[in-house]
């Protein structure tokens, strides 16, 4: 956390699944307050406005992946802007559907190469998304990202990922939809998963202090993309893929609240909202809220103090 200046660029990519509306998350983000709630922290804002990515529906079905080309398309463009706003300060990506990860994670990632340091990701989410075409049994690539940036196979027609993120350096917390193919990668890769079954039994605190220690160890810089379906639904209705038992709203702010303190977080996406499920913008506020919690809201100030 330690430039000043968050950019703020929207990018509605619809295309990752086929239920629509995500295209709508950067303008409901807006409207939610998020420029102002980051400017009222003291932090100046850049509001880039959004990215010309294709427009879902794809013109015609291209088989059993669904829109391929266009997510290319997305992926492109987003890894360029990904990699020139890390130059300049903190990019907020608003999404958009997690397909958007596949560009902003590539991005980041080059540019952590550039500078040397190790890239981590941390991953909230009910969902790993570790999938690739070959694999995927629904063929929205929003299940895509990890295995994208790890560099699986199967990615043909997508730009060449120049720097794949190592499994050991992702961190999922929050899983709890996970299929065959998906623990089995997560498995064999060595990828840290936290599920809702260790947050009930541990706290989210501990084991995400564990991670925190490990990227400082490394010096490392830490993506976070945060899924809306991360959240119970309960509490955060507005997404096409609600699972039941996902984290509260006092889990997901207390993770804000310890990955601000960290001062290690150096981009973020905030993915899957679907304004058009939306219960009178609850979602949107509580996604801008979260934000807040990562970019310094507290109540008190207070030493800084360890989990473990
Ligand atoms: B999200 C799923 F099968 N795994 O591949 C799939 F359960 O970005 C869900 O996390 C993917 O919301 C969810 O379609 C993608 C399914
Ligand atoms: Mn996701
Ligand atoms: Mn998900
Ligand atoms: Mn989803």
């Amino acid at each position: 956390m330690r430039a000043r200046t968050c950019i703020l660029i929207g990018a509605g990519i619809d295309c990752g699944k086929r239920r629509r509306g995500c295209s709508m998350g950067p303008d409901a983000l807006r409207v939610a307050g998020l420029a102002e709630t980051l400017t009222a922290l003291g932090w100046s804002v850049e509001d880039r406005g959004d990215l010309p990515g294709p427009k879902a529906p794809p013109p015609a079905p291209e088989g059993h992946v669904h829109a391929l080309t266009q997510t290319a398309e997305w992926t492109r463009l987003l890894s360029d802007a990904a990699l020139n706003a890390m130059a300049e300060g903190f990019p907020i990506f608003m999404g958009g559907d997690h397909a958007l990860s596949l560009g902003t994670v590539a991005g980041v990632a080059d540019y952590a190469a550039a500078t040397g340091r190790p890239l981590f990701v941390l991953w909230l989410d009910a969902h790993p998304d570790v999938h690739n075409p070959d694999t995927t049994a629904s063929g929205n690539l929003h299940g895509t990202p990890i295995g994208y940036v790890t560099g699986q196979p199967g990615f043909d027609g997508f730009p060449p990922l120049m720097n794949p993120v190592p499994p050991g350096n992702i961190c999922f917390i929050g899983l709890r939809s996970v299929d065959g193919p998906e623990r089995a990668a997560i498995q064999s890769a060595g990828m840290r998963a936290i599920d809702m079954r260790q947050i009930d039994e541990r706290g989210i605190a501990a084991p995400l202090a564990e991670f925190i220690a490990e990227v400082r160890a490394a010096n490392g810089m830490l993506h976070l993309s945060l899924d809306v379906d991360f959240l119970d639904p309960a509490i955060a209705p507005a997404v096409g893929t609600t699972v039941p038992g996902g984290a509260t709203f006092r889990e997901a702010h207390l993770a804000m609240e310890m990955l601000h303190d960290s001062g290690l977080v150096t981009s973020l996406d905030l993915v899957e909202l679907n304004p058009f499920l939306d219960d009178r913008g609850r979602t949107a506020s509580l996604m801008a809220d979260l934000t807040g919690s990562l970019f310094g809201r507290r109540v008190f100030d207070r030493p800084t103090r360890s989990y473990s």
